[in-house]
């Protein structure tokens, strides 16, 4: 194999792993000692380090477990769930007993009494995705109660539709980096283009390309802005113009430029005319009229922080200049997170720029590696999930409220649902106890259920509070096809060691089960994993209509494949030239300033256009007299979410053995705190240490905590103590809004302390 060909993909890029195997290696099996990145990647994820020591690391789960509190005592609530000690057993007894209860649930409850959202990232590769595995299982089943949308992007993709036509549709098909290279003069960048999260795509990349577009802009002159309260979101090099608002004003300071654009009669008159609708019900709003308050700078800058001259200044820059504004997915991650995103669209519509090259509206750059690269026409190789009947279905985020409150009635884009009665949850690729928030709420709602399974590679959190364990393999030990949305390269994924003691396939695993459960054929169609890869990639070559790709064996001895490049595109060129002949799937076939649909839902928390409502947590709440710190929850830099927090380039971060904490110094010194201090991060939710990083990239007020350190509560703790540093002890599990019931984890009022006590063992 060519040095040139990786051999593997990760959500993260393409590499290939260097394995040690045989006796040398830890308890005489392989394991990775080094990773090469792809040597046509010139921006490798420093990721992939993470993958050294990862297959035989001691958080590997060896064989199948099932907790002691749950056979000794049979299904049901149990408030040990997650402190119990648990039993191993072999997978013939292990299968046999969860074919049991999967026949005794199906037999008396029924399928809406499974949940098989199973929400997470798992790992690339297209027919060994966990999801999509248990999916297809649970459909052969009878069906499961699924969950719908997000929490990257969950408040978007109900909002979108109602304002731009489209959701993820609109997400996938941004106007490609090419195109801002050669046209942009102004990039307006809310919340910034973080280089952490543009390492990472789902599905990976075998190219990392937003740097080098980044690089190209930054060399044509482009002028950058990031306005946000973190100056290290967006790249050095790019010099950019820090405009820093205080965390969760953002849709104040949008408003106020849009009161600059229509006041000084800066708006672009006739592309409002004819491409959207609602500009004379929001006006009055901007104005005053509406509500007796002026949305003009003044009244931004007291709540956002940015002064009058910088808000009407950068106002009139973009009207004048081919800007893209932008924002990122974590801004709508939050209470109201509707409103800068439509605030930003209203912008965008003033300026009348939307469907030109270089300039309108972005949503998510920078917010992963293949956002506005542009995208195969074709879709991937993808295993079938069959049809699922059960028709109930939650926002995804919404999983502790379903659980605590079953027949609950609850609101969501406009119609009332209730949640069902769930006794089993079955999980595979995710991993709630790092995603969800509030994690002790999450707990509590996890003890009620009868029964709850779990695959996984690891001892995360979810496992530590599963019922039934069963140890899944990792992709270095399992053949598979790596492909991506925005990737012109399928990547034939090799197996390069063998599972880890006791670890099956998820396929395999399913397989078993499907076997006992007499739903076999239905799942496995008759097809090894082997013959279903050949099968997945013969029936996407058909799909494709391109006579030029190699067949799967001639494929799978290449390594890969390279599909043609395609074109760049422009979000909404079409819609620009001839509204009437590309409409919008809006209601009026336009961009809705103004929705009467969402206006009829009557939501306090999201009327009919952007405003400006002020949330629980910022510095302007009630709340912020007792923690005063906002504290930014974003995704981590050195790990992707929770995955691999163990490896070498995840531990190398840690400050003081624990997840670090940035703060500004000035307020890490009005605490006495110096830099690689302990602290206590804490709220009235819970409380975890961390290890104190002075920056004074942050706007003062302002602390920044990433997700994904593993939940480690010191046991008997009330509110919970997390010794790792999990930011979702202290978030707050609500909904972004009645409309959207989006994830709102992205920011959260705290306050920080030198931490005095016994020093806890830092998690192992
Ligand atoms: P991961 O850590 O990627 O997090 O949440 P998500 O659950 O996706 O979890 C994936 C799990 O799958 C890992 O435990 C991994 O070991 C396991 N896994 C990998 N491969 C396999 C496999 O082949 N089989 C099986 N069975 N398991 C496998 C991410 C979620 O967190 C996301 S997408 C976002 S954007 C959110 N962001 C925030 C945020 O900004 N702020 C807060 N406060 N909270 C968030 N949570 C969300």
């Amino acid at each position: 194999m060519s040095d040139t060909v990786p051999t593997h993909l990760a959500h993260w890029g393409a590499f290939s792993p260097i394995v040690r195997d045989g006796a040398d290696g830890v308890d005489g099996h392989a394991d990775v000692t080094a990773v090469r990145p792809s040597t046509s990647d010139t921006a490798p994820s420093p990721l992939l380090g993470n993958l050294v020591g990862s297959l035989r690391h001691p958080l590997r789960i060896d064989r199948p477990y099932v907790r002691a509190g749950w056979l000794e005592r049979g299904r049901g609530p149990d408030r040990r769930r997650g402190e119990d000690a648990f039993v191993s057993m072999s997978w013939d007894d292990v299968l046999d007993v969860l074919a049991d209860e999967l026949r005794g649930v199906y037999d008396t409850a029924g399928p809406d009494a499974v949940f098989g959202g199973s929400y997470g990232w798992s790992s690339a590769g297209r027919f060994h995705h966990a999801q999509s595995q248990v999916h297809r299982f649970l459909n052969t089943l009878g069906g499961y109660v699924r969950s719908v949308n997000t929490y990257s992007v969950g408040t978007s993709e109900v909002l979108l539709p109602h304002i731009l036509g489209g959701g993820v549709e609109v997400l996938g098909a941004l106007t490609s980096w090419q195109v801002l290279a050669e046209h942009t003069e102004l990039m307006v960048c809310v919340g910034g283009l973080p280089a952490k999260n543009t390492a990472v795509a789902p599905g990976g990349v075998s190219r990392h390309r937003v740097s080098e577009h980044l690089r190209s802009m930054a060399d044509r002159g482009v002028e950058f802005v990031i306005v946000g309260p973190d100056r290290a979101d967006i790249p050095e090099e790019l010099s950019a113009r820090w405009l820093p608002v205080r965390p969760g004003t953002d849709t104040a300071f949008l408003l106020a430029l849009a009161y600059v654009l229509v006041t000084e009669r800066r708006y672009d008159a006739a592309f409002v005319r004819t491409h959207c609708t609602g500009f004379d019900r929001v006006v009055p709003y901007l104005t005053g009229k509406a509500d007796g308050i002026a949305k003009n700078p003044a009244w931004a800058a007291a709540l956002c922080g940015i002064d009058v001259a910088a808000i009407t200044e950068l106002a009139r820059a973009m009207s004048t200049r081919r800007t893209m504004l932008t924002v990122t997915y974590a801004l709508q991650r939050a209470e109201f997170g509707e409103q800068p995103v439509w605030a930003a669209v209203l912008v965008a519509t003033l300026l009348g720029q939307i469907g030109l090259p270089g300039g309108g509206f972005g949503h998510g750059y920078g917010s992963m590696a293949d956002n506005g690269l542009p995208a195969q026409t074709w879709s991937l190789p993808t295993l079938p999930q069959g049809t699922n009947p059960v028709t109930t279905a939650i926002p995804v985020a919404r999983i502790a409220d379903m659980l605590l409150n079953p027949g609950r009635e609850y609101d969501y884009d406009g119609r009332r649902h209730r949640y069902p009665d769930i006794e089993l949850i079955y999980w595979c690729g995710g991993n709630p106890f790092h995603h969800h928030q509030q994690l002790t709420k999450l707990r509590e709602a996890w003890r009620r259920v009868n029964t709850i399974v779990v695959h996984e590679p690891y001892w995360t959190a979810t496992a530590r509070h599963a019922d039934i364990v069963l140890p899944a393999t990792v992709t270095l030990e399992r053949d598979d096809i790596g492909a991506s949305r925005a990737d012109a390269v399928l990547t034939a994924m090799r197996r390069c060691a063998d599972p880890y003691a006791e670890a099956w396939d998820d396929y395999a695993i399913f397989a078993e089960l499907a076997a006992r459960l007499g739903v076999a054929e239905a799942y496995t169609e008759d097809r090894t994993a082997e013959q279903w890869l050949r099968h997945l990639y013969e029936d996407w070559r058909q799909r494709t209509g391109n006579p030029d790709l190699p067949d799967f064996g001639a494929f799978w001895a290449a390594g890969s494949v390279t599909l043609p490049e395609p074109q760049p595109s422009v979000l909404f060129a079409d819609f620009r030239r001839d509204p009437m002949a590309h409409p919008l799937r809006t209601p009026s076939g336009r961009i809705e300033l103004y929705s009467a649909t969402i206006a009829s839902f009557d939501y306090e928390d999201c009327p009919g256009h952007p405003a400006w409502l002020a949330p629980a947590e910022w510095h302007g709440s009630p709340r912020a007299e007792w923690f005063p710190l906002v504290l930014l929850a974003n995704n981590p830099a050195t790990r992707l979410h929770s995955q691999l927090d163990f490896g070498p380039y995840s531990q190398a971060s840690k400050v003081a053995g624990r997840e670090p904490i940035r703060m500004h110094p000035a307020d890490a010194a009005s605490r006495g705190i110096v830099d690689g201090d302990l602290v206590r991060v804490y709220n009235d939710r819970g409380a975890c240490l961390a290890g104190a990083v002075l920056d004074d990239d942050l706007l003062p007020g302002v602390v920044q905590l990433s997700t994904g350190a593993w939940f480690t509560p010191v046991p008997g703790t009330d509110p919970v103590l997390c010794t790792a540093g999990s930011v979702n002890v202290l978030t707050r599990d609500t909904g972004s809004s009645r409309l959207s019931q989006g994830c709102s984890g992205s920011r959260v009022l705290v306050e920080v302390a030198r931490w005095s006590g016994p020093v806890p063992p830092a998690p192992s």
